[in-house]
């Protein structure tokens, strides 16, 4: 047994930190949701640790680890590992098991349902990058919605550009956003900006009820389209938000791996070409810890002013001159970076069909 990784250290644990019995505690309706996608599996996407190492992949609900359980199936037939030095937090919320770690090399790690949602070492190459390609690709933006994101990474982000007079959240998750203040400071802190209005909730209901044409930018920090976010690739969202777009109006979502979710990108890219009337592109990003190294961003604007996402019109070294003092320094994004996310690999231009020029 790994030092640090102990039996008791592997128990699910309240907010106060006392252990609680797994046994007891009802699997949550997301998890059913999955399951019911796939019903052979007598199994749930909660996070296993086994034998001192974290796998992105399923266990049973008596806890054992079946070599068909390795198959997430976001991602058949790869687990990608990291060593567990320390168990922190692990509880069910109302929607997903909730779990941080302490990682051997990328510091304290946040797993939502058993999937890796941030790492404090690669964090920076998500939360900058789906915040500042699409602020950054419009003038002034001032009222800024963020769909998901409770650990506040990503609202630290907006928060650099001074432009921005309003940052709506809307979190489903209360306990993401405890767990967040908690164990990840440095993302959390997005919280305390004054701009920042926290909506607890639905999305889908949050945005029925928004004013059209409010927001300058959306930008949706969800996680993968099994559970609670499923909903949010489906094209009745994609309508919701170019509702609630002004004209010229940005949208970043997360949108998945290029090496392994060609046909979601298509079908996310299909969905918005036909919702949103002016520049529909895709960007990506390395994040070594989520599956296959890269995440994607579908970036689209409404009819209205035109939206180059290709050259930053509202760089952000011009705001870094202005805003640096207490803030954290940049770590990954610039306008350079910026330019080279939109340049997508033959393959994928060939694949998906949607983004040939
Ligand atoms: N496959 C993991 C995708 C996670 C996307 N959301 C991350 C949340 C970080 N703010």
């Amino acid at each position: 047994m790994e030092a640090g990784v102990g039996k008791d250290s592997e128990c699910p644990r309240t907010m106060d930190g006392s252990v609680i019995n797994a046994e007891t505690v009802a699997i949550p309706s997301c998890c059913l949701k999955a399951k019911g996608s796939d019903p052979e599996l007598d199994a749930v996407c909660h996070s296993t640790v086994v034998s001192g190492w974290f796998s992105e992949r399923r266990s049973s609900t008596d806890g054992t680890v079946k070599e068909v359980f390795f198959n997430n199936p976001m991602w058949p037939g790869e687990a990608h590992s990291l060593k567990v030095e320390e168990i922190l937090f692990k509880e069910k919320s109302m929607y997903q098991e909730v779990m941080v770690f302490q990682s051997t090399m990328y510091g304290k790690v946040l797993v939502l349902d058993g999937i890796v949602q941030l790492t404090e070492k690669d964090e920076c190459a998500y939360q900058e990058m789906i915040a500042h390609l699409p602020l950054c690709s419009i003038k002034s933006p001032t009222n800024v919605l963020v769909v998901g994101g409770g650990d506040g990474g990503v609202l630290r982000e907006i928060a650099r550009h001074d432009s921005v007079k309003l940052i709506d959240i809307c979190e489903i998750d209360q306990m993401v956003i405890d767990v967040s203040k908690r164990y990840f400071p440095d993302l959390a802190t997005g919280f305390e900006d004054p701009r920042v209005h926290l909506h607890l909730g639905d999305a889908i209901e949050f945005l029925r009820q928004v004013p059209e044409g409010n927001y300058d930018a959306v930008i949706v920090d969800s996680s993968d389209p099994v559970g609670p976010a499923q909903e949010l690739v489906e094209r009745p969202f994609f309508d919701m938000i170019a509702r609630a777009l002004r004209p010229g109006g940005v949208l970043c979502n997360m949108a998945e791996s290029m090496w392994l979710h060609t046909h979601l990108i298509q079908d996310m890219i299909t969905i918005c070409r036909d919702t949103f009337k002016g520049s529909v592109r895709y960007a990506w990003t390395s994040v070594p810890t989520y599956p296959s190294g890269v995440i994607g961003f579908v970036l689209c604007s409404t009819e209205g002013p035109p939206v180059d996402f290709l050259q930053p019109i509202n760089p952000i070294e011009n705001l870094e001159e202005n805003s640096l003092e207490n803030k954290r320094q940049l770590k990954f994004y610039n306008s350079e970076v910026h330019r080279a996310a939109l340049a997508l690999p033959t393959f994928v231009k060939r694949e998906v069909e949607a983004l040939r020029d």
